[in-house]
């Protein structure tokens, strides 16, 4: 059970946890869990109550509301990562213009890679590159005439520079290429609206255009313009879990999703490190939670405290003297539970605000001046420690992170130099890797029992190497998954495999789940899969790799598995969507969507039977 120690403590200190509440909720709405319900407008709600009235009052019936319902939760998924890449981007355009001293170009080689990729002129300052590589950027938030006024070029820049050509003319073909992400969320909303898109395939091939959105002006974006600025992750060695926490240090948690911030709050508690033993404290200790955890793992180390659903833990250790939050996956409940306690919960982003925090708003050109603040609070909350209070768990574990494709690819070379790629297609081709598994995202409530662990641990037991993102990375990491050690866990061909890499390259052995990074950095995963099917000379949907969301819970979630589906990779989901009181929905979802992507939905509601369902689908890939 998750660290139980401090759910233990938390039931004593008669505080709500997730749990709690889960359980208060039950039994859950079945029309919401089938996807039977609209309220997409005021004559509503409306309810699909089979054999009494099969449509809505303005007659829509199960089918539409199925899917409009899908298409809103993907839009809402997009949008988060499309507002996230956004603010990296002018962070970038900053960065050009001379605005902000804040912030630098880590990696000046990607920028130009880019550059060249986007047919910008590669010559001149960097920061004139990088104001036009911004420019370039912006306007996939900004064209206006697409396919639809028959401008044949006119999509998404960063989809043209990333995704396969074989992919461009299969979305070409369905009509989905989009033409930039704001335009095309706004028209999703508005065709979900009462009164609009009544053709449940037409919004459908909607709800595959935002997962184009979310892939290309999301995750590909926001990774690559994060790379520039802070640098391209490398192997680094670190801790996981609440043990990560110090008894005798000024604890930091860093909670959310775009680095920009949490880099900096790196940066200064190291610059400020003295100023804690004014307080008494040892020093400053930052620790992650969720992907803004993950982003400063991967460029600078830092422990990653905890998922998702360990927020509300990290408080409760009665340490935590300031969880700084930035967007996304932050539990309201923090404001309660942190009042509790002496922890000084901060707000950072205008848009983004909890009435009990305090909010010390977050800007590119005044990054400094917060990011010192934010210290100082933390700093003077240390001081109202109750030490009656402070329970730190031993759970503490050791990890693998930064597997950015950069590192995968200078592990593989030390093998061969010049054909790095060769000796992992060599490996999927003998057999000895029998496929690879990307699980991604969130931690569930509804799902019981370790989903995340058991699932990992018969995948690369039955010789699949598993890569990943996201809060999986949390499961995987603090059961010891991204070890060396671990490879002890594989199957054999798996294990001889990755002690060989591990070896070339100084380990005892490369751990059997490679930790790729947020869950913007999915995108990773998605090179990863285009360099294999470039270089294997197959489309994607051939490959034997599947993707899954075993715990998945928000809609970013369900947008990055649209994007999986679309680019032909098969992907196994679980809790079941709501689109089950929808026959045509479920069945282009598990089914037709093959013969228009080349992929499908999986179901499986326990880990024996998702790995299953997943290892029969690679064997059936490599065997056609
Ligand atoms: O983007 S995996 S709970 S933390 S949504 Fe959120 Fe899900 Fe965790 Fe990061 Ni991703
Ligand atoms: Fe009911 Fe139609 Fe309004 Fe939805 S859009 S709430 S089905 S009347």
């Amino acid at each position: 059970m998750l660290n139980k120690e401090l759910m233990d403590k938390a039931k004593r200190e008669n505080i709500s946890l997730f749990l709690d509440r889960f359980k208060s909720q039950q039994p859950q709405c079945p029309f919401g869990l089938s996807g039977a319900c609209c309220k997409n407008c005021f004559a509503g709600p409306c309810r699909i109550i089979p054999g009494k009235e099969e449509r809505g009052i303005c007659g829509a019936n199960q089918d539409v509301i199925a899917a409009r319902n899908l298409l809103r939760a993907a839009v809402a998924g997009a949008t988060c990562h499309s507002d996230h890449a956004r603010e990296v981007v002018l962070t970038l355009l900053k960065i050009g213009e001379g605005k902000t001293s804040a912030y630098k170009i880590k990696d000046e080689n990607k920028l130009r890679i880019l550059a060249k990729k986007l047919k910008i002129k590669s010559s001149g300052s960097i920061k004139k590159i990088a104001k036009l590589v911004a420019l370039e950027a912006l306007e996939d938030f900004r064209r206006q005439e697409g396919l639809y006024h028959k401008k044949e070029g006119n999509y998404l820049n960063w989809l043209k520079i990333t995704a396969l050509p074989e992919r461009i003319k299969v979305w070409k073909k369905l009509g989905i290429l989009p033409i930039n992400s704001d335009l095309e969320t706004s028209h999703a909303l508005h065709q979900t609206t009462m009164g609009n898109d009544a053709d449940p395939n037409n919004l459908l091939l909607s709800v595959l255009r935002m997962g184009l959105v979310d892939g290309y002006s999301g995750l590909h974006l926001a990774t690559d313009i994060q790379d520039i600025i802070f640098g391209t992750p490398s192997l680094v060695k670190s801790k996981t879990d609440l043990g990560t926490l110090k008894e005798d240090h000024v604890n930091i948690v860093v909670h959310g999703h775009v680095p920009i911030l949490s880099q900096k709050i790196v940066e200064w508690s190291r610059k400020l490190n003295n100023e804690a033993k004014k307080v008494g404290a040892k020093g400053i200790n930052v620790v992650g939670m969720c992907c803004s955890g993950i982003e400063v793992l991967m460029r600078l180390g830092i422990p990653m405290a905890g998922h998702v659903l360990q927020q509300e833990l990290a408080i409760v250790t009665g340490v935590a003297d300031a969880v700084v939050v930035d967007i996304q996956c932050i539990y309201p409940s923090l404001q309660d539970i942190s009042s509790c306690y002496h922890t000084k919960l901060i707000s950072t982003i205008d848009y983004v605000r909890f009435p009990k925090a305090e909010h010390i708003s977050f800007t590119i050109e005044d990054a400094n001046k917060s990011a010192k603040q934010i210290i100082k609070e933390a700093l003077k909350a240390y001081k109202k420690r109750d030490k009656s209070k402070i329970l730190i768990p031993k759970d503490k574990c050791e990890m693998y992170g930064g597997f950015s494709v950069e590192t995968i690819i200078d592990a593989l070379s030390k093998l061969n130099k010049n054909n790095p790629l060769k000796v992992l297609v060599d490996a999927i081709k003998k057999g000895d890797i029998l496929g690879v598994v990307a699980i991604v995202g969130c931690r569930n409530p509804k799902v019981k029992d370790d989903f995340h662990e058991k699932l990992t641990e018969i995948l690369i037991k039955n010789n699949i190497l598993v890569v990943g993102t996201g809060c999986w990375a949390y499961a995987a990491a603090q059961t010891g998954l991204m070890t060396p050690e671990a490879s002890k866990k594989a199957g054999l061909k798996l294990r001889s495999f990755l002690e060989k890499v591990g070896k070339a390259n100084g380990l005892e052995s490369l751990p059997p789940c490679l930790h790729m990074g947020s869950c913007v950095d999915n995108s990773r995963v998605g090179n990863l899969v285009n360099a294999l099917a470039n270089y294997m000379k197959i489309p994607i949907y051939k490959l034997p790799i599947v993707a899954s969301a075993p715990e998945y819970m928000t809609e970013k979630a369900v947008a990055i598995a649209v994007w999986a589906l679309s680019l032909g990779v098969t992907t196994h989901i679980n809790p079941v969507p709501p689109v089950t009181s929808s026959k045509l929905v479920t069945k282009v979802l598990t089914r037709d969507l093959e013969n228009m992507v080349g992929s499908k939905i999986l179901l499986g509601n326990t880990p024996e039977e998702s790995a299953r369902v997943i290892i029969k689908t690679i064997k059936e890939k490599r065997n056609s």
